[in-house]
């Protein structure tokens, strides 16, 4: 009897030991890709080769459900042998809740054309959540966990030794847990649940460079006079003010500008090129909107009040061409591009910003010049935009040639 029992115990903590170890495997997968991806320098230095990790972490993170089922199919029997051993028990529910709240929440980030901006922003701040509680827990189980296994190794080494002389398992009665051992664990998970979060926060904030327009605008670190002088509508600003954080994107190390080596082209494919330097550009007649932005990560920037000229102006003013078909945009970071079709650039909310909020644009998010596609995921907002050249073949821009979809619409976006 007892050694049937014992087969059986050792099957299954075979198949459940093998479920651990690839759980085990694939979080640690997870949880680094997952950490490095958001990394500005990485954004810089992996170029292609983060786009594949993103997809390895969302092909990971979906591969998870398998050991997670094959788990649950075992769920039954894993239980009854957790008898009398609550903290394992809390153990397995604490990890199934945080696979699930990771899952579900990265399922809506891979599918987010699908759910649309309002779903994506919940999903990535519970991803995030989840990080800053789940990563310092699984980190602290895995260290404990080490020491368990060397206390329950000692004790299967005992019960599996030649069955003549050994009783049932776990009949004797020694305590699973000795008073220190509880004390130390205790104390360790009260440490990782007071520290872990605030650890991990400060780790992904700092990584994700995330900033409110507020405290930016307050430091705009270009050196260009005139300042432009806010509309009306600009300040206080007629959307009331930027709701949500920016998270800074660049591929570069952050441009600055000042009145020596700023400028400003049209060119390419048209009648009438067209060029300023600051002090004619901010002349320029400036119309103001309020737009939401939207990165296709997953994160987004609600009410900016944007006050700059309207794309179509620019082009009108510079006579576009008939052959042209194209309309590319350069950052006077001197690496990224991206391009419209010119059907698209008549768009009438396409903006080359100058202020946010009635402020000059900080060199963080573009300034002194940005371009700004309301209905466009915003990797085709071009930072420090500095150049609009018409041409008549297509351009493939920075991110879509490292695997961002050419189609950058919203999701209902209105395409007028
Ligand atoms: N020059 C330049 N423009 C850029 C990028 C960049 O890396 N460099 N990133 C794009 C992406 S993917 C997004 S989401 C937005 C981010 O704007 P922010 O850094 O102001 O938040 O800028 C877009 N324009
Ligand atoms: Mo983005």
């Amino acid at each position: 009897m007892n050694d049937w029992l014992n087969r059986i115990r050792k099957g299954i903590g075979k198949k459940l030991a093998a479920v651990h170890r690839w759980n085990a495997w694939m979080i640690a997968f997870l949880a680094f890709s997952g950490l490095i991806l958001p990394l500005g320098v990485w954004r810089e230095w992996l170029g292609a080769g983060r786009v594949w990790l993103k997809w390895l972490h969302t092909g990971v993170g979906l591969a998870l459900l398998v050991p997670v089922l094959y788990y649950l199919l075992l769920a039954g029997k894993h239980w009854s042998l957790l008898k009398g051993r609550p903290a394992q028990k809390w153990n397995v529910v604490l990890v199934l809740g945080i696979l699930a709240g990771w899952f579900l929440s990265g399922v809506v980030l891979w599918q987010l054309r699908f759910f649309g901006p309002a779903w994506t922003n919940v999903a990535l701040t519970v991803h995030d959540v989840f990080t800053w509680i789940g990563l310092p827990y699984i980190i602290y189980h895995s260290l404990a966990r080490t020491r368990w296994l060397k206390e329950s190794h000692r004790r299967t080494v005992r019960t599996d030794s030649p069955p003549a002389n050994v009783d049932s398992p776990r009949s004797g009665t020694e305590p699973l847990y000795t008073r220190r051992a509880f004390l130390r664990s205790a104390i360790g998970l009260g440490l990782t649940v007071a520290l872990g979060p605030s650890f991990v926060k400060w780790l992904s904030s700092s990584l994700n460079s995330e900033a409110n327009v507020e405290a930016l605008v307050q430091k705009d670190q270009n050196d260009l006079v005139p300042a432009p002088q806010p509309a009306a509508d600009s300040l206080p600003p007629v959307g009331g003010g930027s709701k949500g954080s920016f998270r800074i994107y660049t591929v570069t190390p952050i441009p600055t500008f000042d009145n020596s080596n700023w400028s400003f082209a049209v060119d390419g494919l048209v009648d009438h090129a067209l060029k300023w330097n600051w002090e004619e550009f901010v002349k320029l007649p400036r119309t103001v909107q309020v737009s939401d932005f939207h990165c296709v990560t997953g994160w987004s920037v609600y009410d900016n009040t944007w006050e700059g000229i309207p794309l179509y102006r620019l082009l009108e003013k510079a006579r576009v061409q008939p052959s042209a078909t194209t309309v590319k945009f350069y950052s006077g970071d001197g690496v990224y591009t991206d391009a419209l079709t010119l059907e698209q650039a008549q768009m009438k909310d396409i903006m080359v910003a100058v202020l946010l909020d009635g402020k000059p644009i900080p060199s963080e998010l573009g300034g002194p010049v940005r371009l700004v596609v309301p209905q466009m995921y915003t990797y085709k907002s071009v930072k420090w935009l500095n150049r609009i050249e018409l041409i008549a073949a297509d351009h493939i821009g920075y991110w879509e040639a490292r695997g961002y979809d050419k189609d950058a619409w919203l999701p209902g976006a209105k395409r007028t």
